[in-house]
């Protein structure tokens, strides 16, 4: 009876020094490797818990379950130390990863060449925003058209010069590289129709068997179309007025001179005074004072009725720039040609 008791109070003591000691050791260690390690000394076949379970034999059997009970909560105890500490070294492990692949943001990138906006885009922009500011919408459409939206709607006779196989870029006989924006707001009509009003313009590239000083085979139009009712010639002057003070400064004036177009009457084309000398003549104006920069007019009737509007109820007025044009002289580029090298040292100037 005296021997198991002193044999308890010995196996106590040790399951205290083994609590003690394998606690401290957790705490010390610093790698999975060594964690392991000590789990297999203490817990494993030849490890200090295992041995001392196997003194449980020399127990009475009234001491045997409660001793049993201690050995099992130190178990329980110590494999929520172990989790724990298996837990925080693989945080340690993470923080340590990252800390080794930071990327140090501070350290000069290295130097690509900047382009720079073409000037034809940037009037571009310029264009479209002052008529954005007087409620137009942009319209855009395909460069590749048929012959009915690049001609037939709008009432260029079977033989105009463009439908000319020689002038258009024809890739069948019906169908051809668009030779003008205007294609653009037919398709808006019809998508539109009956509403009202349609105001949009169309920017874009158009194609046609030019190229010298001032005509490339590609370059850039912007057209626009008013369809409303009650829409007259003076509201076009109007907003050509706004757009030529808008573009090229606010002491400008426009003249309208007759034209002809198949698809406006009564047609104009439209003079701004000179931007160099003010209009007291110049070289660039050949000493008349002004200087073509659009084509307009109000829409013929057959084109409205092309489009799906009734010309006894709506009238529309249409006009036509080219970028280039435009650009050069805003800019005062001499060589058209210029716009289409992409020198960058051309570039950078605008
Ligand atoms: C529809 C009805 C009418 C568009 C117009 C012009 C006059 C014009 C030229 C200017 C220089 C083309 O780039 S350029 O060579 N354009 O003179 N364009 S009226 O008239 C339209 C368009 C669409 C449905």
């Amino acid at each position: 009876m005296f021997k198991n008791r002193e044999r308890v109070i010995r196996l106590k003591a040790e399951l205290e020094k083994i609590k003690k000691e394998t606690l401290h050791k957790l705490e010390q260690l610093t790698t999975m490797e060594e964690l392991q390690d000590l789990k297999v000394k203490v817990m494993g076949k030849k490890g200090s818990l295992t041995a001392l379970l196997k003194q449980m034999g020399t127990l009475s059997p009234e001491e045997r379950p409660k001793m049993g009970q201690i050995i099992n909560e130190l178990r329980g105890k110590l494999e929520q130390a172990w989790e724990e500490k298996a837990k925080q070294l693989e945080q340690i492990a993470l923080a340590a990863r990252l800390e080794g692949e930071k990327i140090d943001i501070s350290l000069p990138g290295c130097w690509l060449p900047k382009g720079h906006q073409h000037p034809l885009s940037k009037v571009i922009e310029e264009i479209e925003d002052i008529f954005l500011g007087m409620g137009f919408t942009i319209a855009e459409g395909p460069e590749i058209e048929t012959d009915y939206y690049n001609f037939e709607a709008l009432n260029l006779p079977k033989d105009h010069p463009a439908r000319d196989m020689q002038d258009s870029f024809f890739i069948t006989e019906d169908i051809l590289l668009r030779t003008q924006t205007s294609p653009v707001q037919v398709r808006t009509m019809e998508k539109m129709k009956p509403q009202l009003p349609v105001k949009i313009i169309a920017p874009g590239k158009v194609f046609r068997h030019d190229d010298d000083a001032t005509h490339s085979p590609m370059f850039h139009q912007v057209e626009g179309l008013l369809v409303d009712k009650g829409i007259r010639m003076s509201d076009l002057k109007g907003i050509l007025l706004y757009f030529s003070r808008q573009m090229f400064g606010e002491s400008r004036e426009i003249r309208l001179r007759p034209s002809f177009f198949p698809f406006t009457e009564p047609s104009a084309e439209v003079d701004v005074s000179c931007m160099l000398c003010g209009g007291d003549g110049c070289r660039l104006c050949k000493y008349t004072g002004w200087i073509e920069i659009l084509g307009s007019g109000m829409v013929h009737p057959r084109v409205l009725e092309m489009g799906g509007y009734n010309p006894k109820e709506v009238t529309g007025f249409a006009f036509g720039m080219g970028v280039e044009r435009i650009a050069m002289l805003k800019y005062g580029i001499e060589d058209m040609r210029l716009l289409f090298d992409n020198d960058i040292r051309f570039l950078k100037q605008f």
